[in-house]
């Protein structure tokens, strides 16, 4: 049987309880095929050799393979090249990126040093899945050192159009290492048509009705794999002591009063600043949520070596601030800001007892969070999610509100149509939006991802 090799920047560890819906679909399947996980270790060495040695810890039939990097390699491709071109770049925020040369010779050079430490591991047999735009290279590179596997891309984040993706430096290197895979997936349908689009305009690939793709010599088959989310586990946080604790507090506090609910990285993506706006409107619009609509919102710093976001901080501090200086009354916190990491399990709890889950990424590759609220919501009085147009979960999750994140007006309308939805109609979307959750959650991702891998 073949085994499974996993590659992302950042090393999972199966010892330990899975933070999140891929961190288990990811463990579960190499639990199932045996395997190898290779990737960043999180240390930092001294020195720059490309052969440096890993570190290698078996756990069950997984073997984990973390390579260390030197700061110098840390700054220009992870924060230089991955987070300073490719995400803002991928994120239709072209102004952001930062074209400093330095970062793409890095980041070829940590992609081979990915690839000189798999190709020692690697048997006939094995089947290689890439995960994300910090490894775009890595099958080439893989290619020349004439390791014939198949090999699989997932690409966790939004495809641009055709003119964004031209802006990033190189972009035709870039684009055209992905050929070197067998399978490349994205998340949504949206995605797959701009890069065919790319491939036809700027690389002059044909195309035709099928999901293959021909040229350079190579194959490649690309389809959408909308990612999803462990449903069970997740559920099954609320059952926890902090869970339990966590919720009757907030209902005990909320006799009376609504709680709306944010959460997400710190990331100028997440459409947050616009996100205070829009809560502003709906105080100053629809004045009967002073003292009874709370907005908790959750944001952990992420990525704090890269100046965009220390300018999204401070923005979010100014807004937060001054929603709550001009609405704030002695009782009541229009905003609540959380800028930490909260646990899994009361984030869970928090969901559960939101009446709204407000959801308005400017631009996102899926966005977990839309599914995780899903998730939790109590069937016989379920929330409303309010879900921007440009997440990727828009794509399937129909019967959200959705709204334009820019447009302030229209979304707070939306969100107080939220507020004051009738119960028949909350039920009936909500049993809608779970059935998607559940029939699209993670296993069924990662198996028909990898049924199409062996297939491709
Ligand atoms: P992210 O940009 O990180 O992921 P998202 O899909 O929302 O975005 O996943 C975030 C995860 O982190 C969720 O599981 C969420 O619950 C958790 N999280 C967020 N804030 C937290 C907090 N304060 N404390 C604890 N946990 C928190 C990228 C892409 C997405 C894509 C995913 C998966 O940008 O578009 O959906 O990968 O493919």
């Amino acid at each position: 049987m073949s085994r499974l090799v996993i590659v992302s920047n950042r090393l999972g560890d199966p010892s330990k309880p899975p933070s999140g819906g891929l961190a288990v679909a990811l463990n579960g399947a190499l639990g199932a095929m045996g395997g190898i996980w290779l990737g960043w270790n999180g240390q930092i060495t001294s020195d720059e050799k490309e052969d440096n040695a890993p570190t290698v810890h078996d756990i069950g039939k997984i073997t984990l393979v973390g390579v260390p990097l030197s700061q110098k390699e840390h700054d220009a491709y992870y924060l230089g090249y991955a987070s300073g071109v490719l995400w803002p770049a991928f994120h239709h925020r072209a102004d952001l990126i930062d074209t400093n040369p330095e970062f793409l010779e890095s980041y070829r050079r940590v992609n081979r040093k990915f690839a000189i430490q798999l190709s020692k591991l690697i048997e006939p047999d094995d089947i290689i899945w890439v995960h994300d735009y910090h490894l775009i290279p890595l099958a080439e590179e893989l290619r020349s050192m004439h390791i014939p596997n198949k090999m699989g891309f997932f690409l966790h984040i939004p495809v641009p159009p055709s003119q964004i993706m031209s802006a990033i430096p190189d972009h035709q290197w870039l684009v055209k290492a992905l050929y070197a895979y067998d399978l490349v997936g994205f998340q949504t349908h949206a995605d797959v048509t701009n890069f065919r689009l790319y491939a036809e305009r700027q690389l002059g690939v044909p195309q035709d009705d099928t999901d293959v793709l021909q040229s350079f010599g190579r194959k490649v088959t690309v389809r959408a794999f909308p990612i999803g989310i462990d449903v069970d586990q997740f559920r099954g946080l609320l059952t926890h002591p902090d869970a339990v604790e966590m919720r009757r507090n907030l209902e005990t506090k909320s006799v009376g009063r609504r709680w709306i609910v944010g959460v997400e990285r710190l990331d100028y993506t997440k459409g947050l600043p616009e996100r205070m706006e829009i809560f502003r409107r709906l105080l100053q619009k629809y004045p009967e949520n002073i003292e009874r609509s709370t907005l908790i919102q959750i944001a952990p710093p992420t990525r704090e070596g890269v100046d965009a976001y220390l300018d999204i901080k401070e923005q979010l501090e100014l807004l937060s601030g001054s929603v709550n200086g001009e609405f704030a009354t002695i009782d009541w916190t229009p905003v609540r800001y959380i800028h930490r990491a909260v646990s899994r399990t009361r984030l869970a709890a928090v969901f559960s007892i939101s009446r709204v889950g407000l959801v308005t990424p400017l631009r996102d590759g899926m966005n977990l969070v839309a599914k995780e609220y899903v998730a939790v919501q109590p069937d016989d009085d379920p929330g409303v999610l309010v879900l921007s147009e440009f997440a990727g979960a828009a794509e399937d999750m129909t019967e959200a509100l959705l709204v334009n994140p820019y447009d302030t007006e229209t979304t707070a309308d939306q969100l107080q149509r939220a507020l004051t939805m009738a119960l028949d109609e909350r039920r009936e979307r909500h049993r809608a939006l779970k059935k998607k959750v559940e029939d699209g959650n993670v296993v069924v991702w990662s198996q028909a991802f990898l049924k199409a891998l062996e297939e491709a």
